[in-house]
């Protein structure tokens, strides 16, 4: 995604997928947020934005697009929990927030970051069975 600033919502969709059709229903949650820069940090870059990481129960998370002019990009890191017939499972799902247009990837680290903790008491039912897929990159 391009710094911009502004919020971009994440779907637990773009990051799990359908396992086989034999699954079951599956529910998913937002267990945690994490990101590995301050939320404001010193200097410019990050537009002195507060509450860059919201989480919406059960399972949408919307993050800001930015990032510390004067470090590697940020990552973002959505743990989300998925429970189907065979039991739950923790996914980790990275977004990331390239420092510059010039095609360099952000690097994760080196911090110091935080975490937004979710409080959703439960998931909500994502249509179809899913499974773990590689992290994306988005732009
Ligand atoms: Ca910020
Ligand atoms: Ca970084």
């Amino acid at each position: 995604m391009a710094p911009n600033h502004q919020y971009v919502t994440v779907a637990p969709t773009e990051c799990v997928r359908p396992a086989s059709p034999n699954s079951g229903p599956v529910t998913v949650e937002v267990i945690s947020v994490r990101s590995d820069e301050p939320e404001d940090a010193r200097g410019g870059g990050d537009g002195s934005t507060d509450d860059d990481i919201i989480i919406q129960c059960p399972y949408t998370v919307q993050l800001r697009a930015e990032r510390e002019g004067g470090s590697d990009g940020r990552v973002y890191t959505i743990t989300y929990a998925v429970t189907d017939l065979t039991g739950t499972k923790r996914v980790d799902c990275k977004v990331y927030v390239p420092h510059d247009q010039s095609g360099r990837p952000a690097v994760e680290g080196p911090g110091p970051g935080y975490e937004v903790t979710g409080s959703c008491n439960g998931g909500g039912i994502l249509v179809g069975p899913v499974t773990r897929q590689p992290s994306r990159e988005t732009c």
